[in-house]
């Protein structure tokens, strides 16, 4: 939303309100949490032995590709995306952090999991050597509840109770055995996939960076904020070795899905948006040695200006989409562990909701994690340029009005925030890897 036309837009956001009243109405009323954070001391710290910083593979001299943390709240969409991850060999997921979001803290960790436990059967499936521990991603449990209680949305029940789909709720699947103990005690031998870790989710996001090369490792932000926030605000020298963030949130030129104009991920902490946007004032692609200046400042001790790539729901108007063939003529058919907890996840999108969730007429699901996901892809390839259609924008977050709460908004100079925003792109490219890289019996 362009900053000058904020308080002189009233007629049309009138007319705005009308136009998404139907499809506000149909969400469910966001629900408030009172549950503590789930942050833990971590007066346990583990130190990181040379073996254990050899990263996902272990093994020294193979390219193992570049080194990720995922911060996510699964969720239907993060579910796809972390499998997507996962299984692609350009990254290295060191680091998967929950938060609530779509689901609580709860189903969270149940849904993440889930999603490790299925990529080990996915492994098993095909005859694949399961990386020894050391080389296995960590995950952590992080943030229950959004830096302004207050100010924040609450998940929305938008996939189900479970926020999977309701796979669990209708007992269309089975969780994992012990997943909750598994969550904080898995030394990665069990069959989980993933090590814990006695850090919450943003130590872990600090560790991480603090034991990476600096300007090395991208931060994959599907959920809200909440996470990267706490993280900055603990120490922003070490946040600000991440080499960029990639965000999926807000709603820049477009209207909200969660408000008339704010999207859920930043609506759900829209004081942590605001400050991570705020992480990009000074960065500047254009200046020649940018790389260079921000390794010096780190280096001195002082945050450097990050880089922050956003995909904001915007990117619904593009032509991203898992369509009812992809689903009902090749996912449903597979019989690959992936294949099957997508199958269940998606029957509520296709099968039993399909006029809450699916949209381009009725024909498609928007599966904006994964689009995140891709679009990170492409950057670490090279292939950003040539695939995505973004533009800089100086962006922040509004944090205090009821109305307008987690609305992105933006003007033309570059005072607060310099974040680069993918505002279309190739829908084909997207398609096609998640139907041959998830949904294949071929891999
Ligand atoms: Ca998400």
């Amino acid at each position: 939303m362009r900053i000058t036309q904020y308080w002189l837009s009233m007629a049309a956001a009138a007319a705005l309100v009308l136009d998404t009243f139907t499809a506000i109405a149909a969400l469910q009323q966001p629900q408030r949490l009172d549950k503590n954070v789930l942050l833990h001391d971590d007066i346990n710290i583990l130190a990181s032995s040379p073996k254990q910083q050899l990263g996902r593979r272990g093994l020294p001299g193979i390219d193992r590709g570049e080194p990720i943390i995922i911060d996510t709240d699964p969720g239907v969409d993060d579910v796809l995306n972390i499998l997507l991850m996962l299984l692609s060999p350009e990254v290295d997921v060191r680091a998967i952090t929950l938060v609530r979001g779509n689901a609580d803290i709860e189903n969270a960790t149940r849904n993440g999991v889930t999603a490790f436990q299925t990529v080990y059967e996915q492994y098993k499936y095909f005859h694949q050597r399961i990386p020894p521990p050391h080389g296995l991603s960590v995950l952590a449990v992080g943030a229950g509840k959004a830096l302004e209680p207050d100010y924040a949305m609450g998940p929305d029940g938008f996939m189900g109770k479970d926020a999977i789909g309701d796979i669990f709720t209708l007992g269309m699947y089975d969780p994992p055995i012990d997943w909750r103990t598994k969550a904080y005690e898995s030394n990665g031998e069990d069959g989980t996939f993933f090590r814990s870790t006695p850090r919450n989710g943003p130590k872990e996001i600090l560790h991480q960076l603090k034991h990476t090369p600096p300007l090395t490792m991208t931060i994959l932000a599907v959920g809200p904020l909440t996470n990267l926030a706490t993280a900055y605000n603990i120490d922003p020298v070490t946040f600000s070795r991440a080499k960029r963030i990639v965000i999926m949130g807000g709603a820049v030129t477009s209207s909200g899905n969660i408000t008339p104009y704010a999207e859920f991920n930043f609506a759900d902490d829209p004081a942590a948006a605001n400050i991570i946007l705020g992480t990009s004032k000074g960065f500047d692609e254009a200046t020649k040695d940018m790389h260079e200046s921000r390794l010096k400042l780190i280096k001195k001790g002082k945050s450097a200006p990050m880089e922050v790539v956003l995909l904001p729901l915007d990117i619904s108007q593009g032509n991203f989409v898992i369509t009812k063939e992809d689903y009902f003529e090749q996912i449903k058919k597979l019989d690959t562990p992936i294949g099957k907890l997508s199958t269940a996840m998606l029957d509520l999108v296709f099968v039993r909701k399909p006029e809450k969730h699916l949209e381009k007429n009725g024909e498609a699901m928007i599966s904006l994690d994964s689009i995140a996901g891709v679009m990170l892809l492409d950057l670490v390839n090279g292939v950003f340029e040539k695939n995505w259609e973004s533009k800089y924008f100086d962006l922040r977050v509004e944090t205090r009005d009821s109305e307008y709460l987690g609305a992105s908004l933006y003007h033309d100079t570059k005072n607060y925030s310099n974040v680069r925003v993918a505002l279309n792109g190739d829908g084909d490219h997207y398609n096609e890897l998640m139907m041959t890289r998830l949904f294949s019996d071929n891999i």
